[in-house]
């Protein structure tokens, strides 16, 4: 069986080629070969035309904004935005999500602007893809696409371009059969074609069973890496973890190097930042402090990469403090202060303690009161800007005072019998030394003020409860309502 797929395909340059001269089969080819490239390449420097739909019940505002985002996502790749269009309809059309009068429109506008590649804000099915590309006859990418372009060309270890890759091999598995079926198709209806789609379709089978195998075993590798980072974790288990998260291009590096005194890549792009990276804070203190920074979140992350970096972003889950920091001087901050919030829910981050940091504060001007409207809207918010000496001092203090006011150090006998505080002291505590004896396990432990509270508080003799400031709730029934402020 012999497919000359690729070999045949002619090698069209959209900017100066007239695709009219092809045969329809050639075209498909072309098209084929063009997406590969768009999707293989290294560089950018290419010329992307963006489409969105407005539907009725869309804020015209939100898909602007979105739009400019996606421009700021071809931006991040290396390529630039030359056009951009928005269609407003009253419902979606299936086989191409915009209307085909459109579309035709913007073969044209292709044709005119020397357009490589055409990005919708929407997400496309495979077939929808298909379909555009047929129509426009330029590659088609979605959003999730782009973002994951950007993933690939921004992983640097290991594990990041292992989580990326099986992301990317499950984004483009339905796309590459659907593009095998129209070839097959097109060869079918020419000559004869049964034996050939025959062919194809075990060939499409062939392509199927070796994307699969290829991400079950990028998996297993993934788990490797992964065991062996949770190894290097363990060992940093007696100081306090300090983890950054935000939606991208907040600060959250910037603020990473200022705070910790590294040199990590910060710049105005989009995902940036893909690999965690741990550094101390700086500032003599005991425990140290360690801070985590991490991949930036962004509206319709695409699925696959959530999923593929749930083990990273679990990271989150396992801070003693998540620090989110929020680009106050964007016009959608509050959306991003919502995106962000979902994703951490769904990695198991949702407790966790939190600070705001409401960061580039030197961009706001004429809005002197903002701070003020945001310390009291955000409990533990601070505002300020990363480039400032003055406010990361000022940050630094701040976290240094949560923990001193926020983290207990307990004592606690489990007898060996209760299995549910054994659950609990794992499950919501830092153990920091253990002591097996005949009659019970001795622990010493490590907790948020609110945990201690929630599920150890009942241990504690009045007394201690009273010295570490702690109380049962029917305890407070009997205090005066003002206590909570004038404990120490
Ligand atoms: N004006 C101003 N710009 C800032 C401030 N903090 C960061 N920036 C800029 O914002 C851009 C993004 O900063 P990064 O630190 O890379 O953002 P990030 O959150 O790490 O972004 P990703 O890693 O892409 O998710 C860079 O160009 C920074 O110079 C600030 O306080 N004021
Ligand atoms: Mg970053």
């Amino acid at each position: 069986m012999s497919h000359k797929l690729v070999p045949d395909a002619k090698s069209i340059n959209f900017r100066t080629d007239d695709m009219s001269q092809l045969s329809e089969v050639e075209r498909s080819l072309a098209l084929e070969q063009a997406r590969l490239q768009l999707e293989q390449r290294a560089q950018g420097g290419m010329n992307a035309y963006l489409v969105s739909l407005e539907l009725v019940e869309d804020d015209p505002q939100e898909v602007q904004e979105s739009l400019v985002e996606l421009g700021s996502l071809v931006r991040s790749l290396g390529d630039e935005p030359v056009g951009v269009t928005v269609q407003k309809r009253s419902r979606i059309v299936p086989a191409t999500l915009i209307g085909t009068g459109k579309a035709e429109e913007l073969r044209t506008s292709a044709q005119e602007l020397k357009i490589d590649y055409v990005v919708f804000d929407q997400e496309l099915s495979p077939s929808q893809v298909r379909n555009l590309e047929t129509i426009i006859e330029r590659p088609v990418l979605d959003r999730a696409g782009v973002i994951l372009q950007i993933f690939r060309k921004n992983a640097k270890t290991r594990e990041a371009k292992t989580q990326v890759e099986i992301a990317h091999l499950e984004y483009l598995a339905p796309r590459i059969s659907n593009s095998w079926i129209a070839f097959e198709r097109q060869r079918g209806g020419g000559s004869g074609g049964t034996r050939l789609k025959g062919a194809g379709e075990t060939q499409l089978e062939l392509d199927k069973r070796r994307i699969r195998e290829k991400i079950i075993s990028l998996r297993k590798e993934l788990e490797r890496i992964q065991t062996e980072r949770s190894t290097q974790r363990k060992l940093r288990s007696e100081e306090f973890n300090v983890v950054l998260v935000g939606y991208t291009n907040a600060g959250k590096t910037t603020l990473m190097n200022a705070l910790t005194d590294s040199q990590l890549s910060a710049k105005d792009a989009l995902f940036e930042t893909l690999d965690s990276a741990v550094r101390t804070l700086k500032g003599a203190h005991n425990p140290k402090v360690l801070v985590t920074d991490t991949v930036g979140f962004i509206r319709s992350i695409p699925h696959g990469l959530v999923a593929s970096f749930r083990s990273t972003l679990q990271e989150a889950a396992r801070a003693d403090l998540l620090v989110h920091v929020v680009d106050v001087s964007h016009p959608r901050y509050k959306d991003h202060i919502r995106i962000t919030d979902d994703v951490l829910k769904e990695v198991g981050a949702g407790d966790v303690d939190r600070m705001y940091v409401f960061n580039k504060i030197d961009s706001l001007k004429g809005e002197p009161r903002l701070g003020k409207i945001l310390a009291r809207a955000y409990k533990n918010a601070v505002c300020l800007s990363a480039q400032q000496p003055d406010d990361i001092r000022k940050l630094r203090e701040a976290l240094f005072q949560h923990f001193s006011k926020n983290m207990l150090e307990l004592s606690l006998q489990v007898a060996y019998d209760n299995a549910v505080l054994m659950a609990a002291i794992y499950a919501h505590s830092r153990i920091l030394s253990t002591e097996w004896t005949d009659e019970n396990a001795h622990f010493k432990i490590r907790v948020s003020r609110a945990a201690a509270r929630r599920y150890f508080a009942q241990l504690l003799s009045q007394e201690e409860r009273a010295s570490l400031g702690l109380t049962l709730d029917e305890e407070e029934e009997h205090l005066t309502p003002n206590t909570e402020n004038q404990r120490p």
